[in-house]
């Protein structure tokens, strides 16, 4: 049987280059959620801690945003070589943290290992434009320039990637960051933290304040010197950020979850589709913003992807993703178990058939943790409440349709809009809905997780406020355009008047 990796570990905040403590000396457990040990505990910051961080970080940014991009990226391509050669290491302890089978573990440190050359790379262009003036002997351009602090507030369901997402481009166009991680995952914060450490970033441009969102969290959004948020999380919190960020002018970039489903035309590879709905309905756990919790299938293969679905559902052995053997890791921890297992109810007292799953799983050594079995409905309606919120755990709904137009109006009939699949070998159908499925991610013939750093990550509706993580896109978030105007004709030209 698997091990855990870590045991005794204590987080605690990394300011201006430190590691200290706080004056509320109050610790909470980290806790494996595939067996219940205790990796270590993790500090409970105060509004005073993020205070703290923030003058370190003012201080630390006067001079960072003058070190030449080119010179800033040299931090994020050692970051990366650093990622790279621990990847093994930091995905085992992710996989103990969070819960999340080893494969994914590799893949999520893969994943932050790509942004940081990706974005070590935009050290050398950060571009702007060079435009024309109208006026005679007057160069006019625009240029990126750095906004000053950033607050990121990250999950626990990629604690490192999501986490690389928005620290490298902040950091990369000349930023400071205080970073609150989710209280489940401080270990992967401390590791990255370590990391950007040991590549010689100056002291005070990256910030750790761990601790809980009531507190560390509302005194970020609250602080009046923090003037991004970056946040990826629930709706409802992500609400209320947006609130606050918008009593106080302040930027906010919010990535709050999803509905996503597969679409399976009647000419679809349903072989092919199995494997795409396993992977992004089960995968992590079904704990994936994009994970696949709709299955749209057309009427006249319904039965036929149920008998496939079903068959290859057996083959899904839960357990310790530590254990190469498991394909199904445990969920976060015990509330989210439950809320979980109360959906399954909703979901059968509104009439959807239950095909497998829908239960807790605490057998012999899954008796420690917190397992779910993989779960699918069949028969719901798109109206259901099972169709319409988000669950984030191994659930998934198949919803019948009788055509393409219904299939694409059922997909976007929900408050989010991360992303979107579709299973057909009709090219004018693979045209017509990269056209018209309303989320900010579109996938044909493949799942509806797996995104790719180098694209913008991020959804319309309830998903986001028109924001993107990662990607050139990303970059909006972190920079200000300045537009600026040389005139070197020596004497007064005026805009708009002034034009022979
Ligand atoms: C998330 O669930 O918030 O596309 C991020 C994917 C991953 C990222 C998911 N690359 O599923």
């Amino acid at each position: 049987m698997a091990k855990a990796v870590v045991s005794g570990a204590k987080v605690v905040n990394y300011i201006d280059g430190s590691w200290v403590s706080s004056q509320s000396e109050q610790f909470t457990s980290i806790i494996n959620p595939a067996d219940g040990t205790i990796l270590g505990d993790v500090l409970l910051s105060k509004k005073e801690d993020v205070d703290l961080a923030v003058e370190a970080a003012k201080r630390a940014q006067e001079q960072w945003r003058l070190v030449p991009a080119p010179q800033r990226a040299e931090v994020l391509y050692r970051v990366g070589a650093i990622m790279k050669e621990r990847k093994e290491e930091l995905a085992q302890i992710l996989t103990s943290e969070m819960g999340k089978v080893i494969d994914e573990a590799r893949g999520e440190v893969q994943e932050g290992i790509d942004m940081a050359f990706y974005m070590a790379g935009e050290g050398r262009r950060l571009f702007g434009d060079t435009t024309p003036s109208e006026l005679k002997n007057k160069f006019a351009m625009s240029i990126r320039a750095p906004i000053g602090i950033v607050g990121i507030i990250t999950p626990w369901n990629f604690p490192i990637a999501i986490a690389t997402w928005k620290s490298f481009p902040a950091i990369v166009a000349g930023n400071a960051v205080i970073w609150k991680p989710a209280t489940e995952t401080p270990l992967m914060a401390m590791e990255l933290v370590k990391i950007f450490e040991e590549a010689g970033l100056p002291k005070g441009v990256m910030n750790l304040v761990v601790g809980e969102g009531s507190a560390v969290g509302t005194a970020m959004v609250e602080h009046p010197d923090i003037q991004v948020i970056s946040f990826t999380g629930s709706n409802e919190v992500g609400r209320r950020i947006a609130e606050s960020c918008g009593r106080l002018l302040k930027r906010v970039s919010l990535e709050m979850g999803g509905k996503n489903a597969v679409i399976v035309m009647d000419d679809a590879d349903l072989d092919l589709a199995v494997e795409g709905i396993l992977w992004s309905a089960f995968g992590t756990s079904g704990q994936r913003c994009t994970a696949c919790s709709r299955v749209i299938v057309h009427e006249e293969v319904k039965q036929e992807l149920e008998e496939k679905l079903l068959a290859e559902m057996k083959k899904l052995t839960l357990g310790n993703g530590l254990d190469p053997k498991v394909k199904v890791g445990p969920v976060i921890n015990a509330a989210s178990l439950e809320r979980i297992h109360e959906y399954v109810q909703i979901g059968k007292k509104e009439g959807a058939t239950l095909l497998a799953g829908g239960m807790i799983k605490n057998e012999e050594e899954l008796a420690s943790g917190h397992y779910y079995a993989p779960t699918l409905f069949t028969n719901v309606d798109p109206g259901m409440r099972i169709a319409q919120e988000e669950i984030f755990g191994p659930v998934t709904s198949i919803i019948p349709v009788k055509s393409f137009e219904e299939a694409i109006k059922v997909n976007n009939g929900v408050v989010y809009g991360l992303s979107s699949s579709i299973y057909t070998r009709d090219v004018n159908k693979v045209f017509a809905a990269q056209r018209d499925l309303d989320t900010g991610i579109v996938y044909v013939n493949a799942g509806t997780t797996g995104a790719e750093i180098h694209l913008p990550f991020g959804g319309s509706k309830g998903t986001g406020n028109g924001h993107r993580d990662s990607g050139v896109a990303a970059l909006d978030v972190f920079t200000e355009w300045k537009s600026v105007y040389i005139d070197f004709s020596g004497k007064l030209q005026r805009a708009q008047i002034d034009m022979e």
